[in-house]
């Protein structure tokens, strides 16, 4: 795969079904770009964020905005597919069973699935769920990047030691702190996300 640069961006498909990869036009499977985490952590405005459009992906303050699973093409080079949080707790235990089995499925299921980026809020622990997503990407052979999200909350000190705690807790190698006010961390997470899917590519 070319280095993919993050220009042009567009939704192809929002549903909680099973659906087929997505081909290019020589029939090729396109990588895709899985982003987790709980609830609120900041997975829609991440994806708002590095594709450079304001509402490609619904953003909310309350937990629980994003209900279905949504799928994006990115440069006709990848796709970036932006879940439903888990680990929230208000929404009925019907919606929320649904949720965690379509996420279940999906992970289970997609053979195109080429990368996982999993997000923490800066001033959270990590939970059982993150632990899971860990457990599962590293016994899958998946590439894993942890992002600590909304890292303008916090002061440098906190931050740093928040973030070895949780590193304490997931051992992951590749790691990036984000904030949607700052453009390094776009750039950041585009040279690491072409790294980790070119590494694959070898
Ligand atoms: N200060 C700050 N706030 C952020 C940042 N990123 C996201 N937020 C805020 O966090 C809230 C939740 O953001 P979403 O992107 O909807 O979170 P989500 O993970 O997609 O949530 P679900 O769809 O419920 O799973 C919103 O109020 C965002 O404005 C950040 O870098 N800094
Ligand atoms: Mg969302």
């Amino acid at each position: 795969m070319k280095k993919c640069s993050f220009t042009e961006a567009r939704f192809l498909l929002s549903t909680l079904d099973e659906i087929p990869p997505f081909y290019d036009k020589d029939k090729k499977i396109f990588p895709e770009v899985a982003l987790v985490g709980r609830s609120n952590v900041g997975k829609s405005s991440l994806i708002n964020h590095l594709l450079h459009r304001k509402k490609l992906a619904k953003v909310s303050a309350k937990p629980g905005k994003t209900q279905t699973i949504n799928y994006f093409n990115v440069d006709n080079q990848l796709i970036v597919v932006d879940l439903p949080g888990y680990g929230y707790a208000s929404r009925s235990q019907e919606m929320q069973l649904l949720w965690s089995a379509s996420i279940d499925k999906y992970f289970q299921k997609r053979s195109s699935l080429s990368m996982i980026i999993l997000l923490i809020d800066s001033r959270r622990e990590p939970t059982e769920e993150d632990k899971a997503i860990v457990q599962w990407a590293q016994h899958h052979k998946k590439p894993l990047l942890l992002i600590f999200t909304k890292s303008d909350t916090l002061g440098e000190r906190e931050r740093k030691s928040n973030l070895e705690k949780a590193l304490h807790l997931l051992p992951v190698e590749h790691t990036l702190s984000y904030s949607i006010k700052d453009p390094r961390s776009r750039q950041n997470l585009i040279t690491t996300i072409n790294k980790l899917l070119h590494g694959l590519a070898q």
